[in-house]
């Protein structure tokens, strides 16, 4: 991001941060200045926290490319010759790990040539930046390039508020909001509630940032983020360096909040200079006060956030969560209970560092540190040791301080700057599918299937250190913190507490940085999908509503317990269909648990009386025969990734109503953005009250108004109805959305 411009922003916040003060009648949270800076028309805009729609004018888009390629598809719908706003798409997400960096990118450059193609080419004409495979994880080369206290950034990844680190408000959405952000359309959330995360003392020993987040997992859980900013503060907070807090606010997804952030500090400063931004860091030192919460908030936070915890920094143990789900959470010294009395397998079989969560140079140096301790004592792996680097500037910093040989002569493969093992691009071959075995990583998710595409791995994720420890004993019962593992000797063998510097003492080492402009003349450019791809379609608008109630809707599938956008949409080996919307929607619900039948990904066919089909065959089959269907769900629907695929492939193939007992906010936005209509239970015990052969109607919905609840009337097979009421957000915007049959139509 340019300094100007940066500049501009600064410059403009003290007058609009008074006019606030007066208005609200009070001073400010650090995340209400980034919100107020970037209102659209700030005295138009009603504030009202968890009730207000807010209309917001963003300073930056990012794309990946595995959603960036819908995201594209629909900007281009759009019919503008540039992007509105600074913009860029990085190459992450398609790189599968096999066997190691070099051998890996060339393999994904051939595999995927046309989607790099497209996105390539749609960058260059369209005025974005495109970083190239190999260049880095998009949340890393973000923070390094263009992450700056006090700005407010959307991304369509889920992890984009990693760039709280740097004290920016970045917010994970769907394809579609960056599409209209960079069409140049006001982009719209939801006007967040606060949490106030209050830090004191000061991390040692074992801890380390990540122990923040997986302690907070535990304590919030998975929906407790829903909706709502989370901001950190206090004297605690200035004592982590802002990698750190970008691994804090990273993982903050995985509390379905709307996005993390700390305020300024020195350390961000510091980390601005490290990577070539001095301008940045004396604008943001010149602009402190604003940049940080009003003193009169800190002094009393109880006043200001919906709600307030308080972390005392000296006395939180190292923390590590799973499986299945990131808010299962404990001590690790309290993890050989657990997992002795749950049954699950002791035995470690891979252990993973890095990713967008945890690459910074402080989180090899920690890990180095560890693994350096051990091979001075004559120990090695006892399983794969598998990192991943977060960027190529981090890459080219490891191999340049012997960290990666160290790694390496621990049995360790460095594989390529890219989302690899992370997102299911693992080629794994040590166990057979559907082996229940066990995985530690440093990661930020940990869903059944992620990693290997096995929902019988059982994954685990902790800090890289822990991570690291745990590799020498091969084991889930050992404490690195407490505990020993037998030396060649046989001697007890215990690891000192990690130590690493923050940042690299004799600055990052660059290599090739793989970043291209955008063309000086769009014009001439042409955006190259191949006619016959069976990965990049274009796309077709979505019918219109067609102004009539929906009647006797049979139900395609009422999922039991978490679905998450990984069991909607999984990704793994269907990220290569990402931009060809028919042939990816074969994966539509194939981890979903039908309710029905306790099966995955299998449903019966309401029509025909069918079973053992996968829930795409039966939609495809009623689709054909000219009928709708609907959904039906349980708590924090759609919780994960912002990818919109989870969306658009039952748009595509006949859903026209979700009901569920609640939603993550990213999939709720997703399913209204493409003309879904997204209710939830008024009553949630209503749920229990869907059987498999009822049929659904949905009715008066010309009148559909916001805030007004929807009548739901549910007919038994025996002929007598039910009539329950349902709830939904939209609002008059977002109802035109409904009625057009997408945000898209309506937007042309
Ligand atoms: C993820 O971490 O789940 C992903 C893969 O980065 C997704 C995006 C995607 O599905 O492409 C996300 O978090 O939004
Ligand atoms: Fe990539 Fe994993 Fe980060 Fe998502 S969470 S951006 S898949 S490294």
């Amino acid at each position: 991001m340019a300094a100007d411009q940066i500049k501009r922003l600064y410059e403009s916040m003290p007058a609009r941060l008074e006019r606030a003060r007066g208005r609200f009648g009070r001073a400010l949270t650090l995340a209400e200045k980034i919100l107020v800076s970037h209102a659209d028309n700030f005295d138009k805009q009603e504030w009202s926290r968890g009730k207000a729609q807010l209309r917001l004018r963003v300073d930056r888009v990012a794309l990946q490319d595995a959603t960036g390629q819908m995201a594209l598809l629909q900007f281009m719908q759009a019919g503008k010759k540039q992007v509105a706003v600074p913009s860029t798409v990085h190459c992450d997400h398609l790189i599968r790990a096999q066997s190691g960096a070099r051998e890996d990118m060339e393999r994904a450059i051939s595999e995927n040539r046309e989607v790099y193609n497209f996105l390539h080419s749609a960058s260059k004409k369209y005025g974005i930046g495109f970083w190239k495979p190999g260049a880095g994880i998009i949340h890393q080369v973000v923070l390094e390039n263009y992450a700056f206290p006090g700005g407010l950034m959307i991304g369509a990844d889920s992890h984009t508020p990693n760039a709280g680190g740097l004290g920016m408000a970045a917010i994970g959405v769907g394809g579609a909001d960056c599409g209209e952000a960079m069409a140049g359309l006001a982009w719209e959330v939801l006007d967040p509630k606060l949490i106030g995360i209050r830090l004191t003392g000061k991390l040692s020993g074992w801890s380390s940032a990540k122990d923040i987040i997986t302690y907070l997992c535990g304590l919030l859980t998975v929906k407790g983020g829903t909706n709502k900013i989370i901001e950190y503060f206090g004297p605690g907070a200035e004592t982590i360096s802002a990698t750190g807090k970008g691994t804090i606010c990273n993982m903050g997804a995985e509390l379905g909040a709307t996005t993390s952030l700390f305020h300024f500090d020195d350390h961000m400063a510091a980390y601005l200079r490290a990577t070539d931004r001095g301008d940045q860091a004396a604008l943001a030192e010149a602009h402190r006060m604003h940049l940080v919460g009003d003193p009169e908030v800190l002094a009393d936070p109880k006043k200001y956030f919906d709600e307030v915890v308080e972390i005392n920094l000296s006395e939180l143990e190292p923390h590590i969560v799973g499986p299945h789900s990131p808010d299962r959470a404990r001590p690790v010294s309290r993890l050989a209970a657990e997992v002795k009395k749950e049954g699950w397998p002791t035995a470690i079989k891979a252990s993973l560092i890095g990713s967008c969560t945890n690459s910074s140079y402080e989180d090899m140096r920690r890990a180095a540190h560890i693994a350096t301790q051990a091979l001075k004592a004559g120990l090695k792996a006892k399983t794969p040791f598998l990192v991943t680097p977060g960027s190529e500037r981090i890459y080219q910093t490891i191999k340049r301080d012997g960290i990666m040989s160290t790694f390496e002569q621990i049995g360790g493969t460095v594989l390529a700057n890219a989302c690899g093992p992370c997102i299911g691009q693992w080629k794994r071959s040590d166990v057979g599918t559907n082996e229940v075995n066990t995985i530690v990583s440093s990661f930020n998710r940990n869903f059944p299937g992620r990693n290997d595409g096995s929902a019988a791995t059982m994954s685990f994720l902790t800090s890289p250190e822990i991570v690291t420890a745990l590799a020498f004993a091969g084991t889930l019962e050992f404490d690195p913190v407490n505990g020993t593992i037998p030396g060649p000797d046989g001697r007890p063998f215990r690891f000192t507490a990690p130590e690493g510097e923050e940042l690299p003492t004799r600055g990052f080492a660059k290599g090739e940085e793989g970043f291209e402009a955008p063309a000086a003349d769009g014009d001439r450019i042409e955006v190259q999908i191949p006619p016959d791809s069976e990965r990049l379609q274009l796309l077709q608008p979505f019918p219109r509503w067609d102004g009539r109630d929906f009647t006797a809707l049979p139900i395609l599938v009422k999922t039991k317990g978490k679905t998450t956008t990984d069991h909607i949409s999984p990704a793994g080996t269907w990220l290569r269909y990402r931009g060809h919307l028919d042939k990816i929607s074969d994966n539509m619900f194939l981890g979903a648990v039908n309710a029905f039948t306790g099966e995955a990904g299998k449903g019966i066919n309401p029509v025909t009386g069918e079973t053992g089909k996968t829930f795409t065959q039966v939609a495809r089959d009623l689709k054909a025969r000219g009928i709708s269907w609907i959904v039906i769900g349980d708590e924090n629907y759609g919780e994960g990734s912002s990818r919109e695929h989870a969306a658009m492939s039952p748009r595509y193939l006949g859903a026209k109503v979700v009901i569920v007992k609640s939603f993550a906010r990213i999939h709720e936005t997703n399913l209204k953005k493409q003309g879904i209509l997204p209710l939830t239970f008024a009553d949630p015990k209503d749920y229990d009250q869907f059987e498999r052969s009822d049929r659904v109607s949905v009715t008066g919905l010309a009148l559909l108004a916001p805030g007004k609840p929807v009548e739901v009337t549910i007919q038994k097979a025996d002929g007598q109805t039910v009539t329950i009421k349902c709830l939904h957000t939209l609002t008059e915007e977002q109802i035109g959305w409904f009625k057009a049959g997408s945000a898209l139509n309506a937007l042309k």
